[in-house]
């Protein structure tokens, strides 16, 4: 067991994309985690298929690598907003973190909020300025960035002289100073064995841990991670599981199994003292937020408040024609279970039941839905998705509604659209600054105006323009915001596409069908140029003749169907449709199905 006073515990915390993993990957490299010789793939810690598809960090994970003799245990965090639920909480597990900064990015929204939390906790904060062998590296302004970022945020004096390394995490070298020629990461290891604290607690005192993040393996069931906050934990205990908010929560267990993080794996050990970040199992239905006591002494700790969700969709059970085809599990038993076995380890998610067939899924943006949508379709799983909703909160009596701060950096020539679209979306602009070739402009807008606007910004800055953004706070209602200009194409009956029907109908709009393609009446199977829904027969098959008429015949052209994404199908869907998901299939259509119905509804609201 290693001493607590050579124990080190810290986050990696950023912007999405400024590094963290693999400045992990570096470090247990260099931590003498492999073999010689052992083949090492990229971003290791990103182990999930969505991650390493994707190339972000969804779940925050744990390691351990030795710097001479001490444990530097390490908490990768995702970088993305909309798990900044993940990172708050985590930090609880921690006593200092090291802020990525990327050397020509600077700080960016997600960069502000993870700081704001670290410092709110009064952690303490190595800067770590990394990818400074970019060739559009802007080291001083970025220094400059960073402190008058901590200025903004009210650091103490002494997070305000936090240290700086200057790191390539994808070369593996750091260095003390901007100019300095490092050769590995000893600057780092120095500066966290050096300023970052021994964790503390009194190991001889009664048991007392948080559980921080939840882990879940099919041998021995749900695992509990968290920092061992007093006392000591041992290997067979009997404890007591209790809630700092609920106090009605006073739950027998026993940890059968206890684990210490250790480079990839996790090693088997008997005890660990005050101090160390474990995980056991044994408890099958403990939570995140839960405190592990000694059964004689039963106090709970404080377990941080997550931040309210923002967003929400409907989901429900696929009522379409085409319901139950694909998928292995499509009742609302097994959506309810689902749903209930992620909200045990996802704290930031929340659902509540709309009748018998349908739930509320609330979350902290949409991609962190996005990604529940796609875990669960991989998993077997069929059901319809609503259009998202912001979620409102009453502050003070007036209804107000989510704002975000956005950030995006754009070419010169793009600015004026982005502005203007941004305007549209009744969103305000901060500030303006150059920033080499390219602008970078800052907008507070309600996050109901960001709804489908990453493909348009994409457009407008003929891909070349970066934008992110994080929940800003919360703001009265900012009046009606259109969110798309096109109505659908909507298929009349059901049947399979052929060349011919669309080809009749595609220079309505745009199709997102090509031909051989089963729908159904009410399916959406393109966007209509005109601002209003359009039935089309994209079935039709051609009448059969004798005659062959010059130039009517296989002739057609056909323009390539657009394709969607989950995240782009959402983006696109209307309050009136439907996202119909299933394993091998995503389907957008409109929530009426039946068009004579669906037309007596919208003269209704007229
Ligand atoms: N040039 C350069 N690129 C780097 C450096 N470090 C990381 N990258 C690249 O930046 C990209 C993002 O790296 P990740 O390590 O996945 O970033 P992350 O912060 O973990 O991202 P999230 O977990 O999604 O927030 C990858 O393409 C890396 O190869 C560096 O020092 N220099
Ligand atoms: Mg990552």
């Amino acid at each position: 067991m290693t001493p607590q006073e050579k124990i080190r515990n810290i986050a990696i915390i950023a912007h999405v994309d400024h590094g963290k993993t693999t400045l992990v990957d570096e470090m247990l490299k260099q931590g003498g985690i492999y073999r010689e010789n052992q083949a090492v793939v990229d971003r290791v810690m990103d182990s999930g298929d969505l991650e390493r598809e994707r190339g972000i960090t969804i779940l925050a994970k744990n390691t351990a690598v030795h710097y001479k003799d001490y444990k530097i245990n390490i908490v990768d965090t995702p970088g993305h907003a909309d798990f900044g639920g993940e990172v708050e909480r985590i930090l609880k597990m921690v006593n200092g973190v090291l802020l990525l900064v990327d050397a020509a990015e600077g700080p960016m929204p997600q960069t502000r909020f993870v700081l704001q939390k670290a410092l709110e906790l009064g952690h303490k904060v190595i800067v770590v300025i990394n990818k400074i062998d970019r060739p559009d590296a802007r080291i001083e302004e970025v220094m400059d960035e960073v402190l008058e970022l901590l200025l903004d945020l009210d650091a103490t004096d002494e997070q305000f002289e936090s240290p700086t390394i200057f790191c390539s995490a994808r070369q593996g070298i750091s260095a003390y100073g901007p100019h300095e020629e490092g050769k590995d990461l000893i600057p780092l290891f120095e500066t966290i064995v050096n300023y970052i604290p021994a964790p503390q607690g009194d190991a001889g005192a009664p048991l007392q841990m948080l559980v921080s993040s939840l882990d879940y393996n099919d041998y021995v069931g749900r695992i509990c991670i968290g920092r061992v906050e007093r006392g000591t934990i041992r290997q067979n205990q009997e404890v007591i599981i209790c809630d700092y908010h609920d106090a009605s929560i006073r739950q027998k267990g026993k940890i059968v199994a206890l684990y210490a993080f250790d480079g990839l794996g996790r090693t088997p050990i008997q005890e660990a003292s005050a101090g160390e970040i474990v995980a056991f199992s044994g408890i099958a239905d403990i939570t995140i937020g839960r405190t592990v006591c000694d059964p004689l002494t039963v106090e709970p700790l404080p377990f941080v408040k997550i931040s309210d969700p923002t967003i929400e969709m409907t989901f429900a059970v696929n009522d379409s024609p085409f319901a139950g085809r694909e998928g292995k599990y499509v009742t609302s038993r097994n959506l309810r279970d689902r749903l209930d076995r992620e909200l045990l380890k996802d704290v930031s998610l929340h659902v509540t039941e709309q009748g018998m067939d349908a739930f509320n899924v609330a979350g902290r943006g949409e991609m962190h839905l996005s990604i529940l949508i796609e875990t669960m379709r991989r998993e077997g799983f069929e059901f319809s998705v609503s259009t998202p909703r912001v979620l409102t909160k009453i502050v003070d009596g007036v209804k107000c509604e989510p704002i975000e701060r956005m950030v995006a950096d754009v070419p010169e020539n793009a600015m004026g659209a982005v502005i203007e679209k941004i305007g549209q979306r009744k969103g305000d602009l901060l500030s303006m600054t150059p920033m080499g070739s390219r602008y970078r402009l800052e907008f507070l807008v309600p996050s109901r105006g960001l709804f489908g606007y990453r493909s348009e910004f994409l457009t407008d800055t003929h891909g070349e323009g970066v934008m992110s953004s994080v929940l800003d706070s919360y703001a009265p209602l900012k009046g009606d915001i259109e969110r798309r200009k096109t109505g659908s194409l909507v298929a009349h009956e059901t049947g399979e596409t052929t060349a011919y029907g669309i080809g009749g109908v595609q220079d309505r709009g745009q199709m997102f069908v090509s031909p051989g393609i089963p729908v159904y009446a009410g399916m959406i199977v393109g966007a209509c140029s005109r601002n209003e829904d359009m039935t089309v027969n994209v079935c039709k098959k051609k009448q059969l003749t004798n005659m062959r008429a010059a130039g009517s015949d296989d002739a057609i052209r056909l323009v390539p169907p657009r394709t969607f994404s989950l995240e782009q199908c959402l983006e696109y869907l209307a309050d009136d449709e439907l996202l119909e998901v299933t394993p091998q299939n995503l389907r957008m259509r409109k929530r009426i199905l039946d068009h004579s119905q669906r037309m007596r509804e919208m003269m209704k609201k007229r």
